[in-house]
């Protein structure tokens, strides 16, 4: 049975394509069926952003509001200090997330600032938080200190398919991407990567998008799946939006081909119903980002996404994985104090 079968890392076109034109009903049950026979199907990982050092990016990143090259009126901003990055992250962890996710708008970091961001690394897991950053290129001793200082993760995201990828961005090759992230792999980090979808790109380019995360040679521990966040001053504010049934296709697809994976529904959620979002979570995603921003943009406030919750029975997954004998869900079993208590101003 598909269902039952070890991850695989040969998948063809024809086959992701042959996922995505599945009926929705078909595609949704097979997603879900891989979904429970992998995870607790009603819990859900918080991931908190914090913008460590905002705008003023050298790269043409065609969706991203902190391109140096696009007007969008965002203010620069030096990397933060180290206290105030201890401060954000002490009220993420009030808030109830689990994980904190520290962006860095660099092409790719020097090794000075490097070792600046290995010192929020160390403050933050102190604080009892895994860590996630990304910061661009990395060459592979860079990720070895990151390594050093105990990162969890690190994202770097293919954002496209190889083929539709010179329409986005020209300032870096898809294999340079492909590079950095077998650096973060032989590091030892836990891999983040994932994409955007809704950048004009056809139903291929997202079956290929995902056909390339899901052949590498392991699958990224994390797959954040974005909604282009449309930013006025970039060159894709006005692209078509995209169905949203194909974005929960996108989810589905990425369930199926990545079954271990959290796929996490990223950015896009201030846009999407709570009825979208809610299919998401049937389809296999199981991370979200959750905070009122996610780098520059707006995300859903935290009480809405606590109702949202409550309403569908969805718990946050919790702290450890305090996996118990015979039990396939690593991170089921609940730390949710401080979900349930009131959050911190
Ligand atoms: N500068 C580093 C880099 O690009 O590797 C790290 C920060 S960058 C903002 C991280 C990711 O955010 C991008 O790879 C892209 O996938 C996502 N992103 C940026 N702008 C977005 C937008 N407007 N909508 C959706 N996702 C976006
Ligand atoms: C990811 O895949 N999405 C996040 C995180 N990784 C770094 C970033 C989304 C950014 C959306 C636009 C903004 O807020 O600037
Ligand atoms: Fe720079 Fe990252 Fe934005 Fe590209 S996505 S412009 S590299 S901050």
């Amino acid at each position: 049975m598909f269902e039952t079968q070890a991850p695989r890392h040969d998948w063809r076109s024809e086959e992701v394509q042959a996922l995505f034109a599945l009926p929705f009903n078909d595609l949704l049950f097979r997603a879900q069926a891989v979904h429970r026979a992998h995870f607790d199907p009603n819990a859900v990982q918080l991931s908190t952003l914090l913008s460590i050092k905002t705008g003023a990016c050298p790269e043409d990143c065609a969706y991203c509001p902190q391109s140096a090259r696009f007007d969008t009126g965002l203010k620069a901003e030096p990397l933060l200090a180290l206290g105030e990055v201890r401060a954000a992250a002490a009220e993420a962890k009030a808030n109830g997330a689990t994980r904190f996710c520290m962006g860095a708008a660099w092409r790719s970091p020097k090794d000075r600032d490097l070792e600046k961001v290995a010192e929020m690394v160390r403050e933050v897991k102190a604080l009892g938080l895994e860590t996630c950053v990304t910061l661009g290129m990395l060459k592979p001793q860079q990720a070895q200190r990151l390594a050093q200082a105990g990162l969890d993760y690190y994202n770097h995201n293919i954002d496209t398919s190889p083929e539709h990828y010179g329409q986005i961005i020209t300032t870096r090759t898809f294999e340079d991407r492909l590079e950095t992230l077998a650096h973060v792999r032989e590091a030892g980090i836990n891999v983040c990567c994932g994409g955007i979808v809704g950048m004009g790109e056809s139903s291929t380019d997202r079956a290929e998008m995902l056909r390339v995360l899901a052949n590498l040679p392991e699958h990224p521990e994390s797959v954040p799946i974005n909604e282009l966040v449309q930013v006025p001053g970039t060159p894709l504010d006005g692209a078509a939006p995209l169905d949203p049934f194909d974005f929960v296709r996108t989810i589905a697809v990425a369930r199926l081909l990545m079954p271990r994976a959290h796929v996490r529904l990223s950015a896009g959620r201030t846009q999407m119903s709570e009825e979208l979002q809610a299919l998401c979570f049937f389809a296999g995603a199981n991370s979200i980002f959750y905070g009122e921003r996610l780098l520059t943009t707006a995300n859903p406030q935290n009480e809405k996404d606590r109702a949202l919750f409550q309403r569908l029975g969805i718990k946050p997954e919790g702290r450890a994985p305090a996996q118990e004998p015979g039990c396939p869900h690593p991170h089921a079993h609940q730390d949710a104090a401080a979900w349930t208590t009131a959050p911190q101003a």
